[in-house]
């Protein structure tokens, strides 16, 4: 099943708190919920974990921490995202409980190619299209570049960078099995309808 994966923090939150946009986008049919506090204290990223999580319980959607693993564990989370900066993925694996989702940005082919042998649930394609969200980036994917990362990794590859309502399918047609969104969804003013139109995108893909 292709999912909608949400990604967010606090000040990505342009017309709703976090907790509002969070609760907007599960009513919407989100699969997956990624806190990405960039610039939080620890005990505030633990804050704000803990508040994700007893959002998402009623609603069995996995939360998963980006980059600290010991704020996974503190708000037992799902799983964590990591960047190729954070702790190693054996690591992570080591710490978490079993059956934690591992998730690892991928921003370079020697990075996909080494990921292969590594034990991680997906790959982030990171960014697939330029985006104002985040500008320290490495490399544009393109949808070429994603078609080539299908052809060659195992792994579940989740999309992420730009991807709007207009390319959406494109995306998923280049072999994105889940789409993960920042603006698209924080940024508006009706985060569920937002939601909501990314799952019906996702539907229509997956029985065409
Ligand atoms: N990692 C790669 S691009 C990105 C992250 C967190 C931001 C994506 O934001 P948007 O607004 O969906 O383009
Ligand atoms: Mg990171």
């Amino acid at each position: 099943m292709n999912k909608l994966y949400l990604v967010t923090s606090e000040s990505d939150c342009r017309h709703h708190s976090l907790a509002s946009v969070i609760q907007m986008a599960a009513e919407g049919g989100v699969g997956m919920v990624q806190l990405r506090e960039k610039n939080a204290s620890t005990r505030e990223f633990i804050q704000k974990g803990l508040l994700l999580k007893t959002l998402l319980k009623p609603f069995n959607i996995p939360l998963i921490i980006n980059d600290r693993v010991d704020v996974a564990l503190a708000v037992e989370a799902e799983g964590v995202h990591l960047g190729q900066s954070d702790m190693p993925v054996e690591s992570a694996r080591r710490l978490l409980p079993p059956n934690s989702i591992v998730g690892l940005s991928v921003e370079s082919l020697e990075e996909v190619k080494e990921a292969e042998n590594l034990p991680v649930d997906y790959l982030g394609v990171s960014p697939v299209f330029g985006t104002q969200t985040k500008t320290d980036t490495k490399i544009e994917w393109g949808l070429d570049g994603l078609q080539h990362i299908r052809q060659i990794s195992k792994h579940r590859l989740v999309a992420i960078g730009g991807i709007s309502i207009t390319n959406a399918e494109e995306v998923l047609k280049a072999g994105a099995d889940d789409l993960a969104l920042v603006s698209a969804i924080c940024g508006v003013p009706d985060p569920k309808l937002a939601t909501a139109e990314f799952i019906k995108i996702i539907k229509e893909y997956a029985i065409s």
